[in-house]
């Protein structure tokens, strides 16, 4: 039986267990890149554990989130991350050259290498062959010390990608085609890999945007081949060495395939106010739109301008709608205005955005009360544009243009335009002076610290009995950006005693204070506790909180490491009625924690409140659990475990 193509690039950096049996498996991470909004913690980490150079082959640091620099905190903090980068051996990609994951395929992503983003569309990079996998900042800063990843061994199921996309149809209808048949629930633990015919026609950033979106599945990564796609891409970007070609063997074994028809798909949208609830936009035809934003790390390449582009020419955008359009990278940038795009979209009336994740983080263009907003991002939860009552829809570019010049829901097929046929350029504009080299040598370097910029916080042993109460009781897809919202205070990332004060604030705005209160306590939760971010500050402050335990149904794969890493236990129920049962406010003790984890890693819990008791899994490996006795990861490493 041959190999599919993840288990021969996870094979080829194997450190710990097998493919073929086992919990758990360990490879070597040869990149790793971060985002400033968790990369200040996550070098503030790798500070605390006395390395001089980073031990990865590249790490590549970002500023694309906090761009907006209202106050000091966000120039602040890039100045701290600037100079962190020098002094340690890492990349510093200054604001305004681009979103990480889109400089990064076009850049320095290479085929077959595997990488870690403190982001959790770092798959993003499976556009170009990797596996890039995103995970909490604390594994990044881990992995830039030379340490391997730890990953439960994965399901890998196969796409196979055949037919040819109808005009208008594109790379998002298929992810969001994908997010219909696998929903955002249930596929912790899977690897996606991309086969098929139809990957003859699919370029490298329409990959990107597929792999970029398998986040929203909850699967690890996404990959696709490495093929005469993938060396056109590299050859434009003047990195034709960095290829190699990568497939699966045809006799390569999968867990699940999955079979998708290019031709057979149409213009798809998922609706408020999550990824996986998939609708046509025909169904919504005439459904008035008052915004439309295109950008973000899953749909800003050249590729999608030069369509949308072409959409505008010589018409405007309806009276009643705002279209903001924010390239994905500098490159694009200033490719769009060496061929006269930009000129095309201010012609239209759309408003032109910085290369950054702005509107997609909530980090300005919030619609109105109520509005209707259609987006080409990965994310629609509520609230996170910035306006709670907001009704976010994601889609196509294509479907994008044609809602902002009708103000209404529309079929870009129905247009009565012809569809742009987009050929990659020989060569892009290459220019990487906003990527800053570290220098050989960067002991001498001063690291800047500004007023904001606080220390990780640290955490103790876990006890051996915990008593305390159930601080909140949530429902079912609590995501990251309920715990730790972003937006207007994402300033505070390297601020935890400030960050920490919002936690759970559009939930439940007395979280905070309660918890402060009470010494801290339990959170109890439905199923996907933890979905959509990386964010390790949804762990950290509740950690600095005093939140000893998440109680749920079941927790997302990134959080749930984070909630390690951290020191929170992550349990789950094993009887979903005793989620019912539980109230908000009850008394819970636990007894015989170390024992506990030590065999069985089931708990006793006692509902003092009710008077009853029931049990709960500790959903942890054993090298988890020694880090959780430990009270988080940097106590653990401290005393020399991995
Ligand atoms: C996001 O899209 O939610 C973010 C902002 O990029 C996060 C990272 C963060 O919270 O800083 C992510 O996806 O991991
Ligand atoms: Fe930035 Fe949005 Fe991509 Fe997150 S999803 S990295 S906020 S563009």
């Amino acid at each position: 039986m041959g190999l599919n193509l993840v288990h021969k690039i996870l094979g080829a950096h194997l450190v710990e267990g097998s493919l073929s049996s086992g919990e758990e498996i360990a490879i070597r991470v040869d990149q790793t890149l971060t985002q400033d909004a968790t990369g200040t913690m996550a070098y503030l980490q790798f500070e605390t554990m006395g390395i001089p150079r980073i031990k990865t082959e590249l790490s590549v640091s970002y500023v694309d989130h906090n761009t907006l620099q209202v106050g000091f905190e966000n120039a602040d903090d890039h100045r701290y991350l600037q100079t962190v980068a020098a002094k340690y051996g890492v990349h510093y990609s200054k604001a305004g050259n681009g979103i990480c994951h889109q400089v990064h395929v076009e850049r320095f992503g290479v085929p077959g290498k595997t990488m870690l983003g403190s982001d959790s569309h770092t798959p993003t990079g499976g556009g170009i062959g990797m596996i890039a996998i995103g995970v909490g900042g604390l594994d990044v800063a881990v992995a830039m010390g030379g340490g391997a990843f730890f990953m439960p061994r994965p399901k890998v199921v196969k796409v196979n990608l055949t037919g040819a996309f109808q005009p208008f149809v594109s790379a998002k209808d298929v992810i969001l085609k994908l997010l219909s048949i696998m929903t955002t629930k249930g596929n912790v633990g899977k690897i996606v890999e991309y086969a098929g015919p139809a990957l003859a026609h699919l370029s490298v950033p329409e990959r990107a945007t597929i792999a970029n979106m398998g986040a929203e599945l909850g699967v690890t990564t996404s990959v696709f081949p490495s093929d005469e796609q993938t060396r056109a891409f590299l050859k434009a970007q003047k990195r034709e060495e960095a290829w190699t070609p990568l497939s699966a063997d045809a006799d390569a074994a999968y867990d699940q395939v999955i079979e998708i028809d290019l031709s057979a798909l149409e213009p798809m949208v998922a609706q408020p106010h999550s990824p996986d609830n998939i609708g046509t936009v025909v169904s919504l035809k005439g459904k008035k739109v008052n915004q439309v934003c295109i950008g973000s790390c899953t749909n800003s390449s050249l590729r999608d301008l030069v369509v949308v582009a072409e959409m505008l020419k010589g018409r405007h955008v309806h009276p009643d709608v705002e279209l903001v359009i924010a390239p994905g990278s500098r490159q694009v940038e200033m490719e769009a205005a060496k061929r006269g795009l930009l000129a095309t979209f201010l012609m239209a009336g759309a408003r032109v955005g910085e290369s950054a994740c702005g509107f997609c983080i909530g980090s300005g263009h919030a619609p109105g009360s109520g509005e209707v907003s259609v987006r080409s991002n990965n994310r629609n939860f509520k609230g996170r544009s910035g306006t709670a009552d907001a009704m976010i829809y994601l889609a196509s570019p294509e479907t994008c243009v044609a809602c902002a010049l009708t103000g209404e829901f529309t079929d870009p097929r129905t247009l009565g335009i012809t569809a742009a046929a987009f050929e990659l350029p020989e060569a892009f504009t290459i220019d990487d002076s906003m990527v800053l080299v570290p220098p050989a040598d960067g002991s001498a370097v001063e690291v800047v610290r500004g007023p904001n910029i606080g220390e990780p916080p640290k955490t103790l042993p876990l006890p051996d009995a915990i008593t305390k109460h159930v601080l909140l009781k949530v429902g079912d897809k609590i995501t990251t950006d309920h715990i730790m919202p972003a937006g207007q205070y994402l300033k505070y990332r390297s601020n935890i005693p400030k960050y920490a004060d919002v936690v759970f604030i559009g939930v439940d705005p007395n979280f905070a204070q309660r918890a402060k209160e009470a010494g801290g306590g339990f959170v109890v939760a439905g199923d996907s506790y933890g979905q959509g971010s990386s964010r390790e500050h949804a762990a950290i402050c509740p950690s600095y909180l005093g939140v000893k335990g998440v109680m749920a149904k079941a927790i997302e794969r990134i959080h749930k490491a984070n909630l390690v890493n951290f020191g929170i236990l992550p349990l789950l129920f094993t009887d979903a009625a005793d989620y019912e049962r539980i109230q908000q406010g009850d008394t819970f003790s636990l007894k015989n924690l170390h024992g506990s984890l030590k065999n069985g890693k089931v708990l006793e819990v006692k509902d003092e409140t009710q008077n009853f008791t029931f049990k709960v899994k500790v959903d942890v490996t054993d090298r988890q659990a020694a880090i959780l006795m430990d009270g988080g990861m940097l106590n653990h490493i401290a005393k020399g475990g991995k």
